[in-house]
């Protein structure tokens, strides 16, 4: 179980924790030739406060552990972020995550359900997994179970419709074990959020869909950790913590060019982005 309230979180630790997995993702998507490096560096801090910040409830030997609390990556094409991440945890070997992106690997592109160990959901088609979210609160209270569920969400996935058909239904069943983590990074694809489809104002329309909101600065683990622990408090309504980030996060070149959406780095880019993540 990851949890060990006797033993203090080392805040210095998580970020080399994470910087670890930036040069994971660097080394998978560089090696596959594709996939997408900048939108993992975005959500890297996040993923690292819910499974090494002591929030996560886990058994990596018992992946369908029914009391589980559930950690669902909407945003599925931040994948080789998750599969970093469940290595460390222990769910699988690290050898696997160099077969990324590769014919018949157990570690797609996109995350599918029970391909490894700890895949608690198959997305990639954005906009489902505020949904998923939803129907495991509901199936927790017809099984008495008192786990709780986590779903980190793109911005530009927050243009789907769906999202907000579920994010509804939360607040009518008063689903007060779900939070929503919005990776606010003010790009989608294409480009920038405000351009595209705007979301702004963003916190007045969670809290008028009936959602509790905090923002937090998404790359300060510490107070990740402390915003996650914050919203445990809340009852009788779903939380979501907007979190602000940097798509590319942890190299320049990246976080100043969209473009780099969905697209591995070339050898000589990886080469300097290794060279700045381990100077950082
Ligand atoms: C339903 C659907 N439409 C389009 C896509 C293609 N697509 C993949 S990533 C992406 C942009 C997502 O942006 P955002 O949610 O902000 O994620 P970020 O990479 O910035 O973290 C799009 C449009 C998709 N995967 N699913
Ligand atoms: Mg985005």
């Amino acid at each position: 179980m990851s949890e060990n309230p006797t033993q203090p979180i080392d805040i210095q630790a998580l970020r080399e924790k994470a910087r670890g997995f930036r040069l994971d993702i660097l080394e998978m998507t560089t090696k596959a030739g594709s996939g997408h490096p900048s939108s993992s560096w975005s959500a890297a801090d996040i993923v690292t406060a819910l499974y090494f910040g002591g929030i996560l409830r886990f058994h990596p030997d018992d992946p369908w552990w029914p009391a589980r609390d559930r950690f669902i990556l909407s945003k599925g094409h931040a994948a080789p972020l998750l599969y970093a991440v469940l290595a460390a945890a222990g769910y699988f070997d690290r050898d696997q995550l160099w077969r990324l992106r590769q014919i018949d690997s157990p570690v797609p592109g996109h995350p599918i359900q029970g391909m490894m160990p700890g895949l608690e959901a198959t997305t990639g088609s954005l906009g489902q997994g505020l949904s998923l979210g939803v129907g495991h609160v509901l199936g927790g209270r017809l099984n008495h179970l008192d786990y709780r569920v986590y779903v980190l969400l793109g911005d530009g996935e927050c243009e789907a419709g769906q999202t907000w058909e579920a994010a509804m239904a939360a607040s009518h069943f008063k689903a007060d074990n779900l939070v929503a983590i919005v990776d606010y990074n003010k790009y989608q694809e294409t480009g920038p959020i405000s351009r595209e489809m705007a979301l702004e104002p963003f916190v007045e329309k969670w809290r008028s869909f009936g959602w509790h909101v905090a923002e937090v600065d998404g790359h300060d683990i510490g107070a990740l950790i402390e915003t996650l622990e914050k919203v445990q408090t809340v009852k009788g309504q779903p939380s979501v913590i907007i979190a602000h980030t940097i798509k590319g996060k942890g190299v320049s070149f990246v976080e100043a060019d969209f473009t780099f959406h969905g697209r591995a780095l070339s050898p000589e880019q990886a080469e300097k982005a290794r060279e700045e993540l381990l100077a950082s």
